[in-house]
């Protein structure tokens, strides 16, 4: 089976999130989305949160399944047979982010990593950029699923 893991921190999942698990599930057997940890974000959602929103925006897609890890990303591939990490870049501050990661990630075990150029018309979307336009009353709504905006308007100081 063709597996691969879309990792991310979901924090909270957006749009872009949404289309490269969209794009990423119709090129793969089984797409695995990851929800991690990434040391240098301070998260609003919990680990549970995350998930039961990833679920929500994953229904439609029968081979999707949602999970949290913790520690290295390459460690959860193994111990979950996937052979491809999928990742998104947005601009060159992506690219430099990311591309040590996968070459790194590829010599200690092997996994590659597939890079998904972001659709234009999601380029600009991050979840720091939502939930900062949510904690300032702005309008958020169209650049997250319709799950994740009901829940992002329920959290104490966002709107
Ligand atoms: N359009 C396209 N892609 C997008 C968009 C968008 N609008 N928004 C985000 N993305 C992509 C990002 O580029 C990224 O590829 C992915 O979606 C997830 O994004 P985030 O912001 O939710 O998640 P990150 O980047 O904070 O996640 C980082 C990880 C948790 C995946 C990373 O820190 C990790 O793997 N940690 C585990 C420890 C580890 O293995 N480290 C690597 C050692 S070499």
């Amino acid at each position: 089976m063709n597996r691969a893991v879309f990792p991310g921190t979901f924090d909270p999942p957006t749009n872009g999130h949404l289309d490269l698990i969209t794009r990423a599930a119709g090129a793969f057997d089984e797409l695995i989305v990851a929800a991690g940890v990434n040391p240098a974000k301070q998260r609003l959602f919990s680990d549970d949160e995350r998930v039961e929103m990833l679920r929500e925006i994953a229904a439609p897609f029968p081979n999707v399944r949602v999970a949290t890890f913790s520690g290295l990303v390459v460690d959860f591939c193994r111990a979950e047979s996937a052979g491809v990490i999928v990742k998104g870049l947005r601009s060159g501050g992506d690219f430099d982010y990311e591309v040590p990661m996968a070459q790194m990630n590829r010599r200690m075990t092997g996994v590659d990593t597939l890079f998904l150029a972001t659709s234009p018309e999601h380029g600009f979307i991050s979840s720091s950029l939502v939930k900062d336009i949510a904690r300032l009353g702005g309008d958020y709504v169209s650049f997250v699923p319709p799950a994740v905006a009901a829940r992002l308007g329920e959290m104490p100081g966002y709107c």
